[in-house]
């Protein structure tokens, strides 16, 4: 379950936020696909309680009314279509999948897809579910539980949400049909949402019972779905993100709290020569990692003081940083722009969602931020991909905030955080000629828009990177020669 199963030479997710599955099967076929992106965590597809009282906040599709396939980004057919579309150009889907709890209570009661429910009587007649099937008697998770409690984690309410009894046979097959309906359909994988708050024995009869991936969408045969929990472990917790790596992979918080700390100023660069397990990170293969998610990006979840593309010179760096290093499976969050936290997508007034608008420039309009459509980020997808399985060597550093690295022959990056300019001639490791930075610009034709660096017979070049430059780093790799 540790595999993402990408297409050859790709690497990297993007989590398309509350994207239309129109949308993102546009998006594999004129950007993902073209550009080596690897997959896609799409927003839960299964239907979710309408909560008009906040105004449909994006917050919503965390509250399951049912497992039909019918929600504000589409219904069944067109999920199905944008499976299909992005497996024909190598871009693997990701479900998030909700399968810990139900709805909280509330007085309204009307889904995505027209079912509604019964929240006194925990009816929720289109899977079916009733009483017998969560957790009794009620109770709440209380911050305290998670210092002592790891059956109140399990078994309480989060969020006062109706939690889900996973040691039942009909709520398990209720799971896994709906998880198997989507691996048929072709997905490659799962994001367990609340994973912590569900017992890892529970999980694993449900995981034993999926489907092999597809082999009609272009999976070798035999191949299982990546699944990457959700368990926000930052230490000191009745709960470790321990008790669930030996199923599959585990979201790695620290990752982006510690980046995001060392590229606002909070720590050297140079103390990220071991960055991995010897900060205590997952080790690789069991470590799904990213800057920021959709929950502490708008300060929920857990972390704190975490990048965000609203503090976008130092969010690139973290981003370069983490797509130039080989640690984890690195996962990209493209969000709308929000100020108030709760604030759903772009809507129109009968709530239905609006679509992001493409620009000249690449970027997107309309309210979405795409960051996996910002330069100094998809360029560094693909070197990524260039970089390959090499590991890093002729690490360099400044003794403060200025690094480099190489990945094998491949590619070259450097980063300055300090205050002063860097400019040294450093090993880069790449054959002789002239390269494109792929940060500061892109190769056209036979030219650079950005800064052009010569590599000489010794591999070393002169790497200038202005403490007042538009972005702290300098990349370039061996598919953008000049
Ligand atoms: C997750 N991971 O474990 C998701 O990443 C996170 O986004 C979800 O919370 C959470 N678990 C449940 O799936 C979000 C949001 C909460 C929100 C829930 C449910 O962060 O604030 O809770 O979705 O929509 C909301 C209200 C809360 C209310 C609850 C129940 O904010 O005040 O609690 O609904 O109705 C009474
Ligand atoms: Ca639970």
């Amino acid at each position: 379950y540790k595999n993402p199963h990408y297409a050859p030479g790709r690497s990297t997710m993007v989590h398309l936020f509350e994207w239309k599955w129109d949308d993102i099967a546009a998006e594999c076929e004129r950007w993902l696909g073209p550009r080596g992106f690897g997959g896609i965590q799409i927003s839960p597809p299964n239907e979710n309680l309408i909560i008009w009282q906040h105004n449909r906040p994006w917050w919503e599709r965390y509250q399951p009314m049912s497992y039909q396939l019918s929600t504000r980004s589409g219904n069944a057919q067109q999920f199905a279509n944008m499976v299909r579309r992005c497996n024909n150009v190598g871009v693997r889907i990701y479900v998030d999948a909700i399968i810990n709890h139900m709805t909280g209570t509330w007085n309204e009661n009307v889904g995505t897809g027209g079912n509604t429910a019964n929240f006194g009587q925990f009816s929720y007649p289109a899977v079916p579910y009733g009483r017998n099937d969560f957790n009794w008697p009620e109770c709440y998770i209380q911050p305290h539980d998670y210092g002592c409690c790891p059956e109140r984690v399990r078994n309480c309410q989060l969020s006062g949400l109706k939690d889900l009894n996973q040691g039942t046979e009909h709520v398990r097959r209720m799971i896994v049909d709906f998880m198997n309906g989507l691996i048929d359909m072709g997905v490659a994988g799962f994001r367990i949402d609340a994973a912590k708050h569900m017992w890892p024995g529970d999980l694993r009869v449900i995981y034993d019972r999926l489907h092999n991936l597809n082999t009609a969408h272009g999976f070798p045969s035999g191949a299982r779905p990546y699944i990457y929990q959700e368990v926000i472990d930052l230490g000191g917790e009745a709960v470790s993100r321990d008790e669930y790596t030996p199923l599959a992979a585990v979201t790695e918080f620290k990752f982006g709290m510690e980046l995001s700390r060392a590229f606002l100023g909070g720590n050297q660069l140079r103390w990220l020569a071991n960055w991995g397990p010897q900060w205590n990170l997952l080790a690789s293969a069991d470590s799904l990692v990213f800057i920021d998610n959709h929950d502490n990006q708008r300060g929920h979840g857990a972390g704190g003081n975490i990048l965000t593309y609203k503090q976008a010179r130092p969010y690139k760096a973290a981003i370069a940083f983490m797509l130039a290093h080989p640690y984890g499976e690195p996962q990209l969050m493209s969000s709308f722009g929000f100020q108030n936290t709760e604030a759903g997508p772009p809507m129109d007034n009968r709530g239905d969602l609006i679509s992001p608008s493409i620009n000249s420039d690449n970027t997107c309009g309309n309210g979405w931020i795409c960051e996996h459509r910002w330069r100094q980020i998809y360029q560094m997808v693909a070197f990524r991909n260039v970089a390959g399985s090499t590991t890093i060597n002729d690490w360099w550093d400044n003794g403060s905030s200025q690094i480099a690295f190489c990945r094998g022959g491949q590619a070259f990056i450097a980063f300055n955080n300090d205050s002063w300019d860097l400019n040294q001639t450093l090993q880069t490791c790449l054959p002789a000629g002239r390269y494109c930075d792929v940060i500061s610009g892109f190769k056209s034709g036979n030219s650079c828009t950005g800064k052009t660096v010569t590599v000489g017979n010794d591999g070393r070049a002169h790497i200038s990177v202005g403490a007042n430059d538009y972005d702290m780093m300098l990349a370039i790799h061996r598919g953008d020669q000049s």
